[in-house]
């Protein structure tokens, strides 16, 4: 079974989550509406925006662990990493990744991306939140992971 999130409002898209028999996540879509470069996309801890995107969270880190890229063996379970917009601001995400199941005690159904203003840091920039939030500044978009209507 896949998933999906929809992000709405400025900047928008549709990502799809696609499981493989590996245990790896795949993770593509496009996102419209960034500004040209960098922009830190995570997995956050709650599927709530009912305060805006802020009700989304910390990073999903079942595992207790400190912030970090997406492969580095000290990392969120949510740690994806960046997304790169171009200079229409669209960006094309394709990622795979082992940490981001859909089922299973650390399944990410039900939790929420989101998508910052900023480039994430990756853990290694030395600000006051590297460790916890990858430097990545405000939350541009954020949207509920579901299951996914079959096609
Ligand atoms: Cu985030
Ligand atoms: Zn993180």
């Amino acid at each position: 079974m896949s998933a999906v999130c929809v992000l709405e409002g400025k900047v928008k898209g549709t990502i799809t989550f696609t499981p493989s028999a590996d245990g790896n996540t795949s993770v593509t879509g496009q996102i419209t509406g960034l500004s040209k470069g960098s922009h830190g996309f995570h997995i956050h801890q709650f599927g709530d925006y009912s305060g805006g995107c802020v009700s989304a969270g910390s990073h999903f880190n079942p595992s207790g662990k400190q912030h970090g890229g997406p492969t580095d063996a000290n990392r969120h379970a949510g740690d994806l990493g960046n997304i790169e917009a171009g200079d229409d601001g669209t960006a094309t995400v394709n990622i795979t990744d082992n940490q981001i199941p859909l089922s299973g005690e650390n399944s990410i159904i039900g939790r929420s991306v989101v998508v910052h203003a900023d480039a994430d840091d990756l853990g290694k920039g030395g600000f006051e939140d590297s460790l916890t939030t990858g430097h990545a500044g405000g939350r541009l978009a954020c949207g509920v992971i579901g299951f996914a209507k079959p096609k």
